[in-house]
C-alpha cells in the first residue's frame, strides 16, 4: 500500500517542528509498503488540496493525528480523504478519548474508518495489515490476549532511520538563504528541530493535564545506549548535509527519575553525542546542582517549566502543589548561570485568579533571568480530571470546545474573573512580553553574555511571538523583522565590532563547533 501519514495545523500558528508519532509509525510500518508523511505546519493544505493529493499519489491508506486543538481541522480533513474513496485511520490523545466522536458514534458525523486508541506502536504493524487484506477494524486498542492493556516497554526502541528520512520540509530557514548560510561555520544550509523521546509517562497527575491518563504513571524509559546512538545518528546527518539538527526531548518531565537522567546525561558527553537540546522538566527537579550542571555539559540550551502560576493556591487546587513558586527564582538563576535558558509556562483563568494576575506575573517575570515566557489558559481537555470536575459542577460554557475551536477562549468561567477578564489577561501577558521593547530588554537584558546568547534569545522570542500574532506568511515575517529592527542593528553592530566572524552569531560557532566534534 501507499499510506499517507498527515498532522493538520493550528491554523494559528506553525509549528516549529515535525511530530514524533509520524517518523516512529513510519519506523513501525511492515516491510512492503511506502509511508509518505505531511505535516500541515510545514505544508499547509486544505480539504482539497489533500483530497486531489490522494487521488494523484494513489494513496490508499491515510493515518491522521491530532491533538483536541486541532482535531476539528483533523476531521475536516479525513473527511475529504474518505470522500474521495481512501481509508482514514485516526490516532492521538483526543480520539483516544473521544473515540465514539470519531466514528460517528455519537450522533455526530464519521469521520474516521477506524480509531487507534493509546499508544499504537504495537497496533499500528496490525492496522496496517489489516488495512491491506481490506478488513480493518473500527478501533484498535494496545491489550494483550487476555484484554489488559498493555504499554510498549520502549526496550527495544525502533531505530528511526533519521540518516536516510526525508526530511526537505522541516528545514526551518528560508529556501532563498540556504546557499549563503550553508558556507557558515560548520554549514548552516539546514537547521531542523527533532523530537527525541527518552522515556514516557508521568505519576504527577496534575488535574489539567492528558499525559498520566494517557502514557500512565508508570515511567518507562529507553536504553541509554539507544538515545545516544539516535543523537550520534542526527549528528552525522547534520554534519553531512552541512546544516545543523537541534532536539526536542519530548518526555513530559525529562529528570523524573534525576538519577537516571544523569546516567543519561553523562552517557551522552562520554560518546560525544552532544547536540544542542531542549527539554521539559519540572521545577522542583531543578534544585540539584548537578543535575544542572550535567545538562549544560550535555547540550541542555532550553529547559521548558510548566510553572503554571505564582499562585501557590491556584497550584494546590490544581494538584501541581509540588510547584514551589517560592524557588522559581532561585531555579532560573542556577540554570542562567550555565547560560541555560528557560521557557517559562502560565496558566491564567485558574480559580484563584483575579484580574491583574498577568500584571503581578509579569513583576516576577521582571525579576529573573529572561527566558521565554507563555501564557495560556486553562482549558478543560477530554478526560481530565480538569474537564470531569467541571462538567460535574456544571460550570462547562462550551464543553465541545474542541468542535468549535476558538485560539484562546476559555471554555469554562473561572470563579473570580470572566472569561472575557482571563482572555484579557493572556493577551497582557503576550503583548508585554513579545512587543518590540520587551524584547529589546530581554535581550540588552543579556549584555554581559556572549553575543550569541543574545542573538539566541532574540530569535526564540521572535519564532514564540508568533503564538500571539499572526506571524504565518512571508509579509507577516518581515513586517515583524521591521518593527524589531533597533535590535537587528545593535546586534549586528555588536557583532561587526567583534570583528566579522563575530557576526556570525556565537551560539552558531558554538554548535558548528560541537556538530564539527
Ligand atoms: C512535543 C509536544 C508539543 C510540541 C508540538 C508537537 C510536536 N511537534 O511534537 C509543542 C511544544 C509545540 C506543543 C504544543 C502544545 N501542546 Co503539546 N505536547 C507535546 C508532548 C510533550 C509530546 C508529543 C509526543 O511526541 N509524544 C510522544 C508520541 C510518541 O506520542 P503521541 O504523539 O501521543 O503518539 C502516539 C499515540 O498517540 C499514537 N498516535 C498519535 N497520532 C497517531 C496517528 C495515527 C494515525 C495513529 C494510528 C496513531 C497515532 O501513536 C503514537 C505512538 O504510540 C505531548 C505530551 C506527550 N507526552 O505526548 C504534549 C501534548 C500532546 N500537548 C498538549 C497540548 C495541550 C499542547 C498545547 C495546546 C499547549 C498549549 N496550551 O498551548 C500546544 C498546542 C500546539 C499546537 N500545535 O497548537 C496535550 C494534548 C492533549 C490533547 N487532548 O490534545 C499533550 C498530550 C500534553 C498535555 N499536557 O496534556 N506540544
Ligand atoms: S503537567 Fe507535567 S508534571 Fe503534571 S501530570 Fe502533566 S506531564 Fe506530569
Amino acid at each position: 500500500m501507499k499510506i499517507l501519514l498527515y498532522n493538520p495545523d493550528n491554523g494559528v500558528t506553525r509549528n516549529f517542528m515535525p511530530h514524533l508519532w509520524m517518523f516512529l509509525l513510519q519506523t513501525l510500518t511492515p516491510p512492503g509498503h511506502e509511508v509518505l508523511l505531511i505535516d500541515g505546519n510545514a505544508q499547509p493544505m486544505d480539504e482539497e488540496g489533500i483530497a486531489r493529493y490522494v487521488r494523484e499519489e494513489k494513496i490508499d491508506l491515510v493515518g491522521i493525528g491530532a491533538m483536541t486543538r486541532m482535531i476539528a481541522k483533523a476531521y475536516r480533513m479525513a473527511d475529504a480523504v474518505r470522500a474521495a474513496g481512501v481509508k482514514v485511520v485516526m490516532g492521538g490523545p483526543h480520539v483516544t478519548e473521544m473515540a465514539d466522536e470519531a466514528l460517528g458514534r455519537d450522533g455526530g458525523a464519521r469521520h474516521a474508518d477506524a480509531v487507534a486508541l493509546g499508544e499504537a506502536d504495537e497496533t499500528w504493524p496490525r492496522i496496517v495489515e489489516d488495512a491491506a487484506r481490506g478488513t480493518l477494524r473500527d478501533v484498535y486498542a494496545p491489550v494483550d490476549d487476555f484484554g489488559q492493556e498493555r504499554k510498549p516497554s520502549l526496550q527495544p526502541y525502533p531505530v528511526i532511520p533519521w540518516d536516510k528520512i526525508k526530511l526537505e520540509q522541516f528545514n526551518l530557514l528560508p529556501g532563498m538563504l540556504q546557499p549563503l548560510l550553508k558556507r557558515v561555520g560548520a554549514g548552516w544550509g539546514t537547521f531542523r528541530i527533532i523530537p527525541v523521546e527518552s522515556g514516557r509517562g508521568c505519576p504527577y497527575g496534575c488535574e489539567f493535564c492528558t499525559v498520566t491518563g494517557f502514557f500512565g504513571d508508570s515511567i518507562r524509559f529507553r536504553t541509554n545506549e539507544s538515545v545516544v546512538n539516535e543523537l550520534l545518528l542526527l549528528k552525522a546527518r547534520a554534519k553531512e548535509e552541512g546544516g545543523q539538527i537541534a532536539v526536542f526531548f519530548i518526555d513530559d518531565n525529562f529528570a523524573i527519575n534525576v538519577k537516571r537522567t544523569k546516567s543519561l546525561l553523562r552517557d551522552i558527553i562520554a560518546a560525544n553525542a552532544q547536540v544542542h537540546w531542549v527539554a521539559q522538566i519540572s521545577a522542583n527537579l531543578l534544585r540539584d546542582e548537578e543535575l544542572v550542571d550535567l545538562i549544560a555539559a550535555a547540550g541542555g540550551k532550553w529547559i521548558f517549566i510548566g510553572m503554571e502560576s505564582i499562585d501557590p493556591a491556584n497550584l494546590a487546587d490544581v494538584k501541581k502543589g509540588f510547584n514551589k513558586p517560592g524557588e522559581y527564582a532561585v531555579v532560573l538563576d542556577r540554570l542562567a548561570r550555565r547560560n541555560v535558558f528557560a521557557i517559562t509556562s502560565f496558566i491564567f483563568g485558574m480559580d484563584n485568579d483575579t484580574t491583574g494576575v498577568a500584571e503581578r506575573t509579569l513583576k516576577e517575570i521582571r525579576s529573573w533571568p529572561p527566558g521565554l515566557p507563555i501564557f495560556g489558559l486553562m482549558t478543560p481537555l477530554p478526560a481530565t480530571p480538569l474537564y470531569k470536575k467541571l462538567e460535574a459542577a456544571g460550570r462547562l460554557t462550551r464543553p465541545k470546545h474542541w468542535q468549535e475551536f476558538i485560539p484562546f477562549a476559555m471554555a469554562h468561567t473561572p470563579l473570580k474573573m470572566s472569561i472575557d477578564e482571563a482572555h484579557k489577561e493572556v493577551r497582557i501577558g503576550g503583548a508585554s512580553s513579545y512587543s518590540p521593547a520587551a524584547i529589546e530588554k530581554a535581550v540588552d537584558a543579556l549584555n554581559h553574555k556572549p553575543l550569541g546568547y543574545r542573538i539566541n534569545i532574540f530569535i526564540a522570542r521572535l519564532c514564540f511571538r508568533g503564538i500571539y500574532f499572526p506571524q504565518m506568511g512571508r509579509f507577516a515575517w518581515l513586517r515583524t523583522i521591521s518593527e524589531n529592527r533597533c535590535t537587528i542593528l545593535k546586534l549586528l553592530r555588536q557583532g561587526f565590532g567583534g570583528g566579522l566572524h563575530a557576526a556570525v552569531p556565537s551560539a552558531v560557532n558554538q554548535t558548528a563547533t560541537e556538530q564539527r566534534n
